[in-house]
């Protein structure tokens, strides 16, 4: 806590197994386990696309405690609706 914190995703596509390259990856914090408080600290961002289906998210954490990384995936020319198929939760340790 206290210092900037980044995790790097490997993004593949669901049905070949390739890196996805040109998706938009939006990332928010929550405080607590997921879906338990919705309070999304900083708001929804997106992560940096390094190129080879790897994306980039950083942030900072003030207080100590157990957060919630939810990760959404909207692949290129498909709708912002297409984020909820493409979540994953990660669990996060701030101390
Ligand atoms: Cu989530």
């Amino acid at each position: 806590m206290g210092k900037e914190a980044q995790v790097k995703l490997l993004v593949l596509d669901k049905n070949t197994g390739n890196p996805l390259t040109d998706a938009q990856v939006t990332v928010g914090l929550e405080e607590g386990a997921p879906m338990s408080s919705m309070n999304m600290i900083g708001g929804m961002f997106d992560a940096e696309n390094l190129g080879g289906g790897t994306y980039l998210v950083k942030f900072t954490l003030d207080s100590p405690g157990y957060y919630t990384l939810h990760t959404h995936v909207i692949p290129a020319g498909k709708s912002m609706h297409s984020m909820m198929n493409n979540h994953m939760d990660i669990g996060i340790i701030a101390k």
